[in-house]
């Protein structure tokens, strides 16, 4: 057997994707409820009201909405988070469905303003402290290990409102005191944690002709969710020795399209800027030595304090977890052959297949970047995302057949193998979208993931209804052998 006694197999969520629910509960609302629909090719939009009162529906800007205006829902647009797959009312029937399955744990985020708001209320709304519990208690029903996420791309919109997206320090203490209340409130329910999703997209996905002033804010947001990060794994060991406290970064594995050392190079700078900066950070507790370099290139100067140096050095996480779609090919040539998704773009690789969203689909990938990670940081390590958007066709009869999908597993299962015959402490694995939810890049729901099909279009139309397609009797039977068989059979 390659996979370690108590291998966490799974799926992730998050719950401005899944969660629906948006004004109920007491909820307050989060940025993504002002975030409209889009396609592959056309953006999502966020919605606002200048100060004359007209209405604006544009792209996010990294620099937010102009003095004065404020966002808002808009008649005319459709805000597919708000309803997204309604995990609200069916979390029973979900996860009776993840326990069929065979989950040993599921990951989900917590709604940040489900909590608190508007980010920033003195007491914590109950209505929403309940609903959790009800969820974990239902997962430990049957034996599933919550994974929460604490922040998944959904800080309170009345806090983005006053301050702007994560530019001062009052986000610091408004995030740990949110930490504080569900680590108290969930103490023996949830002991696996994250605390920032995919953290390092904030700069990563930056283009590299951004103004300096967009860097700068860039950078600056990173650190205060550095501070906010380490003081939360202290509070949350502090609260339960038990607690397993994890990063959550955006794993893209990069690749030189040619062997010029100058794309060697610019590779290597490519990992460091994406991929390392906030791995080094949350994992070794001090910024690493290119951080100079990479602050210089923008001109950035940070308000880094030597308490929030302190903080960080005493808050590194327990386990390093990450998302993993794809890798990309990137040079210093000039190329017209530019593929990608999710604003991160390469070179067309040519020994790779693509997705229909333009995700170079690569499980070799899945092994370097295991292999290459668990070498610098050697702390245990779950793959927290992986997973392949793709149409679905539903057939006469209601039954879904996604061999495509059970393909993508199955190689990137065999990879996970291999790193772990290598030597890695691979602890957790849960496939994204395990049942199907509302895309984070574009707002689409044809772009599925799930092992259980929702019905629901990307208009919002459709009955919920959720179904087992043909991938989740095979990945019921890949956790039963513990990874072992992997062959195309399944029984329904
Ligand atoms: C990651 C996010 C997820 C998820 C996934 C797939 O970046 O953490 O929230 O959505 O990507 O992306 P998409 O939904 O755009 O296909």
């Amino acid at each position: 057997m390659t996979f370690p006694k108590g291998f966490l197999w799974g799926g992730a969520t998050a719950a401005n994707q899944y969660e629906g629910g948006w004004n109920e509960g007491g909820r307050g609302p989060a940025l993504t409820d002002v975030t409209t629909g889009g396609t592959v090719n056309t953006p999502r939009l966020v919605t606002w009201i200048d100060k004359d009162g007209n209405p604006h529906a544009e792209p996010e800007n990294p620099l937010g909405i102009p003095e004065g205006a404020k966002y808002a829902v808009l008649d005319g647009y459709y805000y597919p988070n708000h309803k997204a797959t309604d995990f609200y009312h069916h979390y029973k029937e979900d996860i009776a469905l993840f326990a069929e399955m065979g989950y040993k744990t599921f990951r989900m985020s917590i709604s940040w303003s489900r909590i608190y708001p508007t980010g920033e209320d003195e007491t914590p709304n109950q209505e929403g402290i309940e609903f959790y519990r009800s969820v974990f208690e239902e997962l430990r029903k049957y034996d599933i290990e919550p994974l929460v996420t604490i922040w998944h791309f959904d800080t309170p919109l009345a806090m983005i409102q006053k301050y702007g997206d994560w530019t001062c320090r009052e986000y610091i203490d408004a995030y740990v005191k949110y930490a504080k209340t569900i680590f108290t409130e969930y103490k023996g329910l949830v002991k696996y944690w994250l605390t920032f999703n995919e953290i390092n997209n904030t700069v990563n996905f930056l283009p590299d002709n951004a103004s300096d002033e967009v860097f700068q804010k860039a950078y600056q947001h990173l650190h205060y969710q550095f501070v906010a990060s380490a003081k939360a794994v202290q509070i949350g060991h502090e609260i339960d020795p038990e607690n397993k406290i994890g990063c959550m970064i955006c794993g893209i594995c990069y690749y030189p399209f040619t062997c010029d050392p100058q794309d060697i190079l610019f590779n290597r700078y490519k990992w460091e800027k994406g991929i390392f900066y906030c791995g080094d950070v949350q994992c070794k507790g001090k910024y690493p030595t290119f951080a100079k370099k990479l602050w210089a290139e923008h001109n950035v100067t940070l308000d880094i304090t030597e308490q929030d140096l302190v903080d960080i050095a005493n808050g590194c996480v327990d386990m390093y977890t990450f998302s993993y779609y794809m890798s990309q090919a990137v040079t210093t040539h000039e190329s017209d052959d530019i593929v990608g998704g999710n604003m991160s773009f390469g070179v067309r690789n040519p020994y790779m297949e693509y997705s229909d969203w333009g995700w170079g689909v690569d499980a070799t990938g899945l092994q370097y970047y295991l292999e290459m990670i668990y070498d610098r940081y050697e702390i245990p390590l779950i793959i927290t995302e992986n997973g392949l958007g793709a149409y679905d066709t539903v057939e006469e009869d209601g039954s879904i057949h996604d061999p495509f999908r059970i393909e993508y597993y199955r190689k990137h299962i065999q990879a996970m193998q291999k790193a772990i015959d290598n030597g890695i402490d691979l602890i957790g694995y849960t496939t994204w979208g395990c049942i199907d939810v509302v895309s984070a890049g574009t707002g689409e729901m044809r772009k599925r993931y799930g092992f259980i099909y929702v019905d629901m279009d990307d208009e919002g139309k459709g009955t919920m209804k959720r179904s087992r397609k043909d991938s989740f009797y095979w990945y019921k039977k890949v956790i039963a052998s513990d990874g072992d068989n992997l062959d195309d059979s399944f029984e329904k």
